[in-house]
C-alpha cells in the first residue's frame, strides 16, 4: 500500500484545474464572514447567467426565435434584439429566491427591477448590460456581459434607486464575460483582476490568470473611426498622430467587451468619445464603463473620459452615458493630452 505520503501530486494538477470562481472569491476575501460568502454565492450565480447566455448563443443559429430583432426598442432608443431579451431575463431568472440581490438594473430596463422576496435580506444591486455588443450576434462574432455589484445603501422605500447615483468607487466588484472561442470571466473585487475560462465539459468557469497586469503601452487603438468628422478637433488630431507614427495598429470589433479584453491582455487604448449627435458617447456609465474602468485601474491602466476620471464621476441617472477613453496607462495619457491641450 502506497503510504500518504508518497502520493506526489503533479504541480499543475489541483491548484490550476480545480480553482472556481466561487472558491477564488472566498480565497481573495480570505473569510468566510457572511458577507464573503455573499458575495462568492452571487459571482457563482452570474457565472450561471454566463454558462446559461453562453450555451443559447452556442446553439443560436440551430435554434428557431433566437436571432434577430423583437421589434422594440429600449430605454436609449436602440433596437432591442431577442438575445437581448433573453440574457436580461436570465441574470433576473438566477437571482430570484437567492436572498442574495434586492435590485437589478440593466441597459434594457428603464426602472431596476426588485426582486421583493429577496429584498428584506439581499443587500446587493446588480448593474448590468446582458449583451454588449448585440450587432455581433447575427453574424456569430464575439459579445459579452458586464458586471457590478454595488451595495444597497438606505431603504429605498420609493423605489428610485437614488443611492445608485454615487460614483464608481461603490462598486464591490466588477467584470466581464466575453462570449468568443471560450467563454471567459473577468471580475475584480478590488484585489487585482482575474480570469476564468469556461470548460464545458465541466460546466465550470475555472481560473486562467490572477493578477492580470495591463502593459504600461500597446500598439493597438480601438475606435469606431467612421464617426471622424463627428469628433472635436482633439480627437482627430490624436487619431492623425497614430496615423502618422509608427507602432500604431487599428483593431476594433464593435464590442466593447472583445475590444477590451484584447487591450487588457496586449494593452492600447479603447476610446469611445462624444460626437456631435452625443456629446456624452454611447456607452453608458452604471453598467458599462465604470466597471469597465474599475477593472482597468485595478490591471494598472486608466480609464478617463479625456478630462475626468471616470470612477469619479457621480451620475445624475441611473442609465447616464460617458466619454470613454480606457487601456493602457500611457496610452490613455497620450489621448488625455491631445483634449487638455486643446481645452476640450
Ligand atoms: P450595446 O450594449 O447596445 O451593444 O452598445 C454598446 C456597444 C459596445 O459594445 C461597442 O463598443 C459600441 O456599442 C459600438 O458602437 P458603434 O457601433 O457606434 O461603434
Ligand atoms: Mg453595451
Amino acid at each position: 500500500m502506497i503510504a500518504q505520503s508518497e502520493i506526489i501530486i503533479p504541480e499543475y494538477s489541483l491548484d490550476r484545474d480545480c480553482t472556481t470562481l466561487s472558491r477564488h472569491v472566498l480565497q481573495q476575501l480570505n473569510s468566510f464572514s457572511a458577507d464573503a460568502q455573499d458575495l462568492s454565492a452571487i459571482m457563482s450565480r452570474i457565472a450561471l447567467a454566463g454558462k446559461l447566455i453562453s450555451r443559447r448563443l452556442s446553439r443560436a443559429g440551430l435554434m428557431e426565435d433566437v436571432l434577430g430583432f423583437t421589434g422594440d426598442s429600449n430605454i436609449q432608443g436602440e433596437s432591442v434584439k431577442k438575445m437581448d431579451i433573453y440574457a436580461n431575463e436570465v441574470f433576473i431568472s438566477v437571482f430570484k429566491q437567492s436572498g442574495l440581490i434586492c435590485r437589478l438594473a440593466s441597459e434594457e430596463m428603464e426602472k431596476p427591477y426588485y426582486i421583493p422576496e429577496n429584498c428584506p435580506i439581499g443587500r446587493y444591486t446588480l448593474l448590468y448590460d446582458p449583451i454588449d455588443g448585440s450587432s455581433n450576434v447575427d453574424i456569430n462574432l464575439n459579445v459579452g456581459s458586464i458586471f457590478a455589484i454595488r451595495q444597497q445603501e438606505g431603504e429605498d422605500f420609493d423605489g428610485k434607486a437614488t443611492d445608485l447615483l454615487q460614483d464608481g468607487s461603490k462598486q464591490i466588484a466588477a467584470g466581464y464575460i466575453l462570449y468568443g472561442p471560450a467563454t471567459v470571466l473577468v471580475y475584480t473585487i478590488g484585489q487585482g483582476v482575474h480570469s476564468f475560462f469556461l470548460d464545458p465539459s465541466l460546466g465550470e468557469f475555472i481560473l486562467a490568470q490572477e493578477n492580470i497586469k495591463i502593459p504600461d503601452h500597446g500598439s493597438v487603438y480601438s475606435v469606431n473611426e467612421g464617426n471622424f468628422w463627428q469628433w472635436n478637433d482633439s480627437l482627430r488630431d490624436y487619431i492623425r498622430y497614430v496615423h502618422r507614427h509608427e507602432g500604431y495598429t487599428g483593431r476594433y470589433s464593435g464590442a466593447l467587451v472583445g475590444d477590451i479584453h484584447r487591450i487588457l491582455m496586449q494593452g492600447g487604448v479603447f476610446l469611445y468619445p462624444g460626437t456631435t449627435d452625443q456629446p456624452e458617447g454611447k456607452l453608458r456609465l452604471l453598467y458599462e464603463t465604470a466597471p469597465i474602468a474599475f477593472i482597468m485601474e485595478q490591471a494598472g491602466g486608466k480609464a478617463s473620459t479625456g478630462t475626468t476620471r471616470i470612477l469619479d464621476i457621480v451620475p445624475e441617472k441611473i442609465h447616464q452615458r460617458t466619454p470613454a477613453i480606457l487601456g493602457s496607462k500611457k496610452d490613455v495619457q497620450l489621448v488625455e493630452s491631445f483634449i487638455q491641450d486643446k481645452g476640450e
